[in-house]
């Protein structure tokens, strides 16, 4: 047995040393140790599998940190980070305390960027570069974009600005075909067609590089030729968008063979213009369940080496219980139509595709199209139900406001992984929706608390002839109560448990379950607390809330999603208005980036745990007692 190469590996420079049959049993070793890790673990298993060659062959060519690399999305950065003197920690990767599943600048100097999010890289590597170049710095910037992140707006927006610049930005898209889900549109199909034509450009590129490097004459030559080959490809290929934009294209190229790869990124490291070097590459690559279904393997759980499964859990999840509730309200009303913006999977929508593939839509990496399609197909008549996680939501704040709140337009949008979201870290909470669309006039925002709440509040959100978010956490659906079948009366909630305690406690609904513990502990230690679930952070009926709360001493207000902005915060308000006498106290997220843990470690590192809410009620009790006492 080879001695291992991979453990041997402290930075970039030791990948630059080693020989071809070395970087083929290297590639073996990443491989091995993402699987066994993703096995462990959970994480983004096809995308890293697909891209270990290419990043080999990018630490062979270009020297982090002096050069950048930008990973859009960065889920495909494991290899980058073993590669670069993260080995040893990399079995803690997606775990609380341990190295994150994305790229971050406080974790290393070679990350030089931080993503989660799609298609930012060629914005945020055109700034790098620009920076680097305005202060004197020759180091290269590399921007890596999957063929699914490019159909993202920004991507677009980032080529159009680069291409201009005449800066020497590189830009690698990984193409496989894949978004999560095959990728979709046209500029998917696109990409197929520029498969044509690859030997020719790279003979292309070298003579311009040689030319360049004659003195005088040189640099007049290669631009005259660089205007003829521009006329003479649009015969020969048709045209090209990236070479329309302003950029070099290079490809489409073999992303498994480094030596290939490094011949050329040699070549455009010389370069002193924008190139976009297509790569083509199989995602998954080197397993064969990840092979053969990249989409499951995308973003995976645990799951067992030797057969491909995934451990599977009996409860009913809100994602299902959306999924369900939407295709019993689309049987009866054609209207409805589905959004999704390339998370079909991840949001429940499968089933809604399958049987009603004529109203569903998606429409790629592309939130905010995603929200103003909904506008338009709602101004046409339909009801629209776009379905996103909260934290990509983040990206159409203002489609929801000029393109649907404005005018009115009913659309529901169905944030999932709302609250604290296990796994991803800082870049994937859901903390924000209810502080960013809380102020935008005419909306309604729900939080069901089971799966009998989702199907009444989606049912009631289709009926309206206004915008409604539906918002719900990655978690299962707790148990149900009968509180929960009651009829929705609009801006009231509906007490869980009412046993006539002084103490009520308040929660959004994507947070019961850790009230319901709570609540369970105090029954258990002799001093049980009432406990009220929201159903509406919008609207309030104010006077009905106030009526339900003033018979309390101390209400604890709990909220998964931000203090500042939040209902828990405004509720307090209004209890200190209008019931002075009440002691309140607000539990939410304070204003800090949250890291990753499962959803139980992120809970407790806000102080949102069952145990810190039964401690809350406590002291809150205790102060109560002293004031009626004095
Ligand atoms: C704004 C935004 N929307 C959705 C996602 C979820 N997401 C993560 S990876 C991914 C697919 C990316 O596809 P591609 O860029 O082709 O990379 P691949 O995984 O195929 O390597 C999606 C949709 C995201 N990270 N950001």
């Amino acid at each position: 047995m080879n001695r291992s190469i991979l453990a041997g590996i402290s930075s970039p420079e030791d990948v630059k040393k080693l020989t071809g049959p070395q970087i083929e049993q290297l590639a073996g070793e990443i491989r091995k140790k993402i699987i066994e890790v993703v096995g462990t673990n959970g994480g983004h298993l096809s995308s890293n599998l697909g891209v270990v060659e290419l990043t080999i062959a990018m630490h062979r060519v270009f020297s982090t940190p002096k050069d950048s690399f930008v990973w859009d999305v960065g889920h495909q950065s494991y290899t980058h980070k073993m590669l670069t003197g993260r080995y040893e920690r990399f079995s803690t990767i997606r775990k609380k305390d341990g190295l994150s599943g994305f790229p971050k600048r406080e974790e290393s100097p070679h990350d030089s960027f931080d993503t989660g999010h799609a298609s930012t890289s060629i914005s945020a590597a055109y700034g790098l570069l620009t920076a680097k170049r305005l202060q004197g710095d020759d180091g290269k910037v590399v921007a890596v974009i999957g063929d699914g992140a490019l159909t993202g707006g920004m991507a677009m927006e980032a080529l159009s600005h680069a291409g201009q610049g005449n800066r020497g930005l590189i830009v690698i898209l990984n193409d496989n075909k894949m978004s999560i889900s095959p990728n979709t549109g046209a500029l998917s199909e696109y990409l197929s067609r520029l498969s044509m034509g690859a030997p020719y450009q790279r003979m292309k590129m070298r003579l311009e590089r040689n030319l360049r490097r004659i003195p005088l004459l040189g640099n007049p030559i290669a631009n005259v030729l660089s205007r003829a080959k521009r006329a003479f490809k649009g015969l020969l290929f048709k045209d090209n968008l990236f070479v329309d934009l302003g950029f070099e294209y290079v490809g489409p190229l073999n992303g498994h063979n480094v030596e290939e790869l490094e011949k050329v990124f040699r070549d455009v490291r010389a370069l002193d213009q924008p190139v976009v070097v297509h790569v083509q590459t199989r995602k998954g690559k080197g397993y064969s369940f990840a092979e053969s279904d990249p989409s499951a393997f995308h973003a995976i759980g645990p799951f067992c080496y030797s057969d491909g499964t995934v451990e599977h859990f009996d409860s009913l999840s809100f994602t299902e219980a959306f999924s369900n509730s939407l295709l019993a309200e689309a049987a009866r009303d054609e209207k409805i139509v589905a959004i999704t913006a390339a998370m079909v999977k991840g949001t429940g929508l499968v089933p809604f595709q399958h049987r009603y593939p004529e109203r569903f839509f998606d429409v790629g990496i592309a939130e905010e199209h995603a929200v103003t399609f909904a506008g338009g197909l709602s101004a046409g008549g339909l009801k629209p139900v776009v379905a996103i996680y909260s934290t990509f939501m983040q990206r159409a704040v203002d489609q929801v406001i000029h393109d649907v709140a404005l005018q009115n337009l009913r659309c529901v949008f169905a944030l999932d992984r709302s609250g604290a979201v296990p796994d991803d870290g800082e870049t994937h909470q859901g903390l924000y929706d209810i502080a960013l669309f809380r102020p935008v006039p005419g909306v309604s925002i729900v939080c069901p608390a089971s799966a009998s709440e989702m199907s009444l509040l989606l049912s009631w959100s289709l009926r309206q002839d206004h915008a409604v978010f539906v918002r719900y956490p990655k978690a299962a659906c707790p148990t149900e109560l009968p509180a929960f079948s009651l009829p929705v009366e609009v801006g009231r909630g509906v007490f869980a448990h009412r046993d006539g305690s002084d103490t009520l406690i308040v929660c959004t609904g994507g947070i019961f379950a850790e009230v319901l513990e709570a609540s369970n502990m105090l029954a258990r230690s002799g001093s049980p607390a009432d406990s009220y679930v929201l159903r509406f952070v919008k609207p309030i009926d104010e006077d009905y809330f106030i009526d339900a709360v003033s018979d309390y001493r101390s209400v604890v207000l709990v909220e998964d999603g931000m203090r500042s902005g939040g209902v828990a915060e405004y509720l307090e308000f209004l209890i200190r208005d209008r019931s002075p006498d009440v002691r309140t106290s607000v539990m939410a997220f304070e204003p800090l980036f949250y890291p990753q843990g499962k959803r139980n470690e992120i809970l407790r590192s806000a102080g949102l745990s069952p145990a810190h809410i039964v401690d809350e009620v406590r002291r809150l009790r205790e102060l109560t007692a002293s004031r009626f006492t004095r």
